[in-house]
């Protein structure tokens, strides 16, 4: 066990940081108060080789390990979750799939290309009245004679606006349950795809989130990734790794409240002396640091069994449920230290709070996360009433 980055991580690491501090920070305010989504910074991050870091470069990525890929997760978190909202469903929910269940041919049309920032991609899972319960999607997939006609609603789509090319989770067979789902990759220029923007979110506002109509969507055969009955597979271990980037990203709202808050404590000044010489702001900064801490190593930890190759399933159930709450505290308590300060966008702690919060809803909820790390601990499924179905 070693706690210590490598020079390589370390490097990986303030790169970023520096990136981030030079060309992403000066936009978030102005992003944040317009809810505009920065297609520019996309390409950027594409540019610096954020979108896809863990792709093998064959494919246009870096062939980066999941470490790494979390440390710069973090670092874009820190200073823009909006930012940090397009690499993680771009690299770990759409290029992630596509790399580990596609062709070699569907490799090759869409992971450079995402890779670059050149396209983007979304991530069509959820339904309007189907969330948590991902194994019951309604939208229909029906079979042609030249492929398959897809019909049906997603919702709270991230980037569902702007993509290129979106993975959509179909029901092939109701009879078969999450073993009739299958995923597959439709550009959404294809007829019959319509998004409408969705407005109003507490948070992330400067992220893309659409509300997705599959109107009699006709694809090719060669647009099914993987089999037929995949679909709930590549749904879950996808999440497996955009929890995991979810996670990360909490890290660096935890870390920029730690930051805001010790320089804003040493600088304001009541009763005469700085705040930070106060029992008790000093107790908010503690707290903040602790949580932090403890989020970033659940993180590490998880990243730790990717790169080994071991299911993680529950570790990173354990990270994001710990790091996405962490991120809350730590915002609010960030916001307590900063006073009257903290409640207006001259400083980053409010957009901290009203972008956390959705981190405990989505990628699996916090109730949700539990009852897998329960689940595991008992053997016993607490997810469904006893009741259902009666
Ligand atoms: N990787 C690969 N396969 C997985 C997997 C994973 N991480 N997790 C589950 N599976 C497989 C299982 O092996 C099982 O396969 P078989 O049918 O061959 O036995 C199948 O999927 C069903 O697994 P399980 O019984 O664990 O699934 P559940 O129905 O219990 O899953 C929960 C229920 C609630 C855990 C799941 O639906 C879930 O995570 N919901 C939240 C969805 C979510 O996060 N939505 C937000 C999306 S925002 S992009």
């Amino acid at each position: 066990m070693d706690f210590q980055l490598t020079d390589e991580q370390r490097l990986i690491s303030e790169s970023a940081r520096e990136f981030c501090d030079k060309e992403i920070a000066p936009r978030v305010r102005e992003n944040d108060r317009a809810g505009r989504f920065d297609r520019e910074l996309a390409s950027m991050l594409g540019e610096m080789g954020y979108l896809g870091a863990p792709v093998a470069e064959e494919y246009g990525g870096r062939s980066l390990d999941y470490l790494g890929y979390g440390l710069i997760v973090e670092q874009v978190g820190r200073v823009d979750s909006s930012a940090r909202t397009v690499v993680s469903v771009q690299t770990s929910l759409v290029c992630g799939s596509i790399e580990r269940w596609g062709t070699e041919e569907q490799k090759r049309r869409w992971l450079p290309r995402l890779c670059s920032g050149e396209a983007l991609g979304c991530f069509a899972l959820t339904e309007p009245d189907f969330g948590s319960d991902a194994a019951s999607l309604r939208t229909r997939a029906e079979r042609t004679d030249s492929g398959w006609t897809i019909t049906g609603g997603k919702m709270w789509i991230s980037m569902g606006n702007v993509a290129d090319v979106a993975l959509v989770f179909a029901q092939t067979d109701p009879e078969k349950k999450h073993r009739g789902l299958a995923c597959f990759l439709v550009p959404t220029d294809t007829d019959g795809y319509s998004s409408q923007e969705i407005h109003g979110k507490l948070g992330l506002r400067s992220s893309d989130t659409a509300e997705i109509s599959l109107d009699e969507v006709e694809v090719a055969g060669d647009a099914l990734l993987g089999g037929i009955g995949d679909g709930f597979k590549i749904a879950m271990s996808a999440l497996d790794n955009g929890r995991y980037s979810v996670a990360a990203g909490c890290v660096g709202i935890c870390d920029g409240c730690v930051h805001a808050s010790v320089a804003y404590a040493k600088e304001r000044k009541q009763f005469g002396v700085p705040i930070a010489s106060f029992q008790l702001v000093q107790e908010l900064i503690a707290e903040m640091i602790v949580k932090r801490d403890a989020a970033r190593m659940l993180v590490w930890r998880a990243g730790a069994l990717k790169d080994r190759g071991v299911r993680n399933t529950v570790e990173t159930s354990i990270a994001k449920y710990y790091a996405t709450e962490a991120a809350v505290d730590c915002a609010n308590m960030a916001i307590q230290v900063h006073g009257g300060s903290g409640y207006v966008d001259d400083y980053p702690v409010e957009r901290y709070l009203r972008d956390a919060r959705v981190t405990t809803l989505y990628e699996g909820t916090s109730q949700i996360h539990k009852l897998i790390i329960g689940r595991d601990a008992t053997g016993i499924n607490a997810m469904v009433p006893s009741t259902a179905g009666e």
